[in-house]
């Protein structure tokens, strides 16, 4: 069975939720489409507004991070049954900025993975190279390894509905796209990793979107590719471009 396409958009720590607000507005009849599906990553504070504004529309409204734990002495911290008890239903979980920023290893991304699939929330599941990585030769084992590691403990069953995110983070916010074979040999690899970890049916089904610098000019490209099925897009989700990029056919 083909798989759906999963565009996202990952707004990062940008727009007061007014300007939120605005966003999802003008956003909305330039992202409608029945072929793919559509989700806007938003900061914590204005997903319960945007939600409000998305109604009636094909946008799905997610998270850029949540806690693994369920409540408690956690301070700045967001649960999972806050994001669903407002419907929220996808999750970015270890982009690389959190990595990076925010001390989160391999070893968080698989707590949290693991607590979104209890609560019924699909992960966007971040893994990604360094440009040292790339320019060493280890690109595909690192990425098998974030996966192995971001999937323990998780069912063929619960595998099956996640969506990964591949992002170089040399290509992140930089203008730098991978080529269009770069992106789709890693994406490849990851879909073989999950056939190993899992079988050939949990390969087939799960999503693996490409991420860093996309583009209304890349995406066609990108999203042409047997491996990739479609993207998570920083930059470009804050523009009507993102309309384009939905619509890249
Ligand atoms: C990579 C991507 C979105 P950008 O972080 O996750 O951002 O498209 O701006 O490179």
């Amino acid at each position: 069975m083909a798989r759906k396409k999963i565009i996202a958009g990952n707004w990062k720590m940008n727009k007061t939720p007014s300007e939120a607000v605005a966003l999802v507005n003008e956003l909305k009849p330039l992202v409608a489409s029945d072929e793919v599906d559509v989700v806007f990553c938003v900061p914590a504070i204005s997903i319960i507004p945007c939600m409000e504004a998305a109604k009636g529309s094909n946008i799905n409204i997610g998270a850029e991070n949540m806690y693994f734990e369920e409540n408690g002495a956690y301070t700045g911290e967001i649960a999972p049954n806050m994001l669903t008890d407002v419907g929220v239903k996808y999750v970015i979980i270890g982009h690389s900025e959190r990595r990076e920023y925010f001390a989160e290893t391999d070893e968080t991304v698989n707590k949290k993975v693991k607590k979104a699939f209890e609560h019924n929330i699909t992960p966007i599941v971040c893994c990604g190279e360094s440009l040292t990585q790339r320019e060493q030769g280890v690109t595909i084992d690192f990425i098998r390894q974030q996966i192995k590691i971001a999937f323990l403990d998780v069912s063929a069953q619960q595998a099956a509905t996640a969506v990964i995110a591949y992002e170089p983070i040399w290509a992140i916010g930089t203008g730098k796209v991978a080529t269009t074979e770069q992106a789709q040999e890693v994406c490849a690899a990851i879909r073989v990793c999950i056939s190993e970890i899992y079988d050939q049916a949990t390969a087939d089904a799960i999503r693996i979107q490409y991420g860093g610098s996309v583009s209304a000019s890349s995406a066609p490209e990108l999203f042409a590719q047997a491996d990739i099925d479609g993207g998570l897009v920083g930059g470009a989700s804050l523009k009507p471009d993102f309309g384009k990029i939905v619509n890249y056919k």
